[in-house]
């Protein structure tokens, strides 16, 4: 970085005016909607491109940083669509931090806290974007400002969910010849149980033997079900069962993770610190999903994952089928978590047919990579922005 405060942080003089250079200018953003390899079915919808809200922050040193909130569906994964979240931003969240420092990350949540009651993907994608430009400015990783990378890489998870048996199952050894995936995630819940453990069969048969395969069921069962598929289901061999009930249903989730043989994941149910310490102490599954667009910004994400890890549970690093941008967030602060037992399935990049970055993330050795270089690392690419952004 060629900034003059750059230059002076990386001389070892104190960054005096951080505070004045780091000031918020102005907010941009867009709603993109960027198309993807295939059809991506859920228990309660599909899509065939992903629906991204956009952010720049230009402060006053001019330095930029970029951000994104990722959505799926509209506002079916959770209550956020890319419309309400690109209202929020524009009305309330960019309004409050308008002329306030970037660099001070902790009280920039605040603000938007005091603007806005939850509309943490909203919030997630101002705070990237603040984290990017603040380590830009200084000439330092992102992870650094979050307390320093303690892993370099993480083990990576594809997302299999074509609902095509025969179109997952050539999927998935695509994934393992290219060197990029290894484990897998099937989504279920959108068909009858019976028909999506056929699936779920097919898949197992064919992969190598000790393939880690995780069961997304996407809030698509109710508790009987549980109860009846479950032994199916564990004999089938996967390792986690994904937020098999409706979120709200933190006793129900509590009463089948007693009685599974295989660990339940909270995923939808657990967005804020407090559903994080419910979850956790009412014993509602054993690992948790932690995603920047539930939890509000990376400093959030750190603390439902110190709740977790109070607790004895497990943590997973999950996606929203973010763009490079997102993921980049994600990895930075996913590295300086203590442990990160399941590894992550930040996938996004390979799913959309342009990763939406000119340097997107590296995935090799059934690995994905932090990236290096000042702020999240990652370049967008401005023209593929415009290009599938909302004309209207
Ligand atoms: C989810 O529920 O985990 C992430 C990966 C995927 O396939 O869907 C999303 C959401
Ligand atoms: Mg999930």
């Amino acid at each position: 970085m060629n900034t003059p405060l750059a230059a002076k942080a990386l001389s070892g003089q104190p960054c005096d005016h951080l505070e004045e250079a780091t000031r918020v200018r102005a907010v941009t953003s867009w709603i993109v909607e960027a198309p993807t390899r295939r059809k991506h079915k859920l228990s309660n919808t599909s899509i065939s491109y992903q629906g991204y809200v956009f952010v720049r922050v230009t402060m006053e040193n001019g330095v930029e940083g970029f951000g994104e909130a990722s959505t799926l569906g509209g506002p079916r994964w959770a209550e956020e669509s890319v419309e309400a979240i690109k209202a929020n931003i524009d009305t309330y969240l960019a309004p409050a931090l308008i002329g306030k420092p970037a660099c001070l990350l902790e009280a920039a949540a605040g603000e938007m806290a005091k603007a806005a009651k939850r509309n943490n993907a909203a919030k997630s994608a101002l705070d990237m974007a603040l984290l990017d430009a603040t380590g830009k400015t200084l000439g330092v990783s992102a992870h650094v400002l979050l307390g320093g990378a303690r892993r370099r890489s993480f083990s990576a998870i594809w997302a299999l969910a074509s609902g095509d048996a025969g179109q997952e199952v050539e999927e998935a050894q695509g994934m393992i010849e290219k060197g990029w995936f290894n484990r897998f995630k099937i989504k279920l819940g959108f068909a009858d149980p019976a028909t999506d453990l056929d699936r779920l069969a097919a898949l197992q048969k064919t992969l190598p033997a000790g393939t880690d395969i995780i069961a997304d069921v996407n809030q698509g069962w109710s508790e009987a079900d549980f109860i009846r598929y479950i032994p199916r289901l564990a004999d089938l061999g996967v390792s986690l069962i994904e937020q098999p009930l409706p979120g709200g249903q933190m006793a129900a989730m509590a009463r089948i993770s007693a009685r599974s043989p295989v660990p339940i994941m909270m995923d939808e149910g657990v967005f804020t610190t407090e559903e994080a310490l419910d979850g956790c102490t009412r014993g509602a599954g054993s690992v948790l999903s932690l995603k920047l667009c539930k939890h509000g910004g990376v400093h959030q994400l750190k603390q439902v994952a110190a709740v977790a890890q109070a607790a004895g549970v497990q943590l997973y690093g999950g996606c929203l089928l973010e763009s490079s941008v997102g993921a980049a967030a994600h990895l930075h602060a996913f590295a300086t978590l203590p442990d990160l037992h399941w590894g992550t399935e930040h996938f996004g990049p390979k799913i959309l047919i342009e990763d939406l970055c000119r340097n997107g993330l590296r995935y090799e050795n059934f690995e994905v990579h932090l990236p290096d270089g000042p702020g999240l690392g990652v370049t967008p690419d401005l023209d593929l922005i415009e290009k599938y952004a909302r004309k209207d």
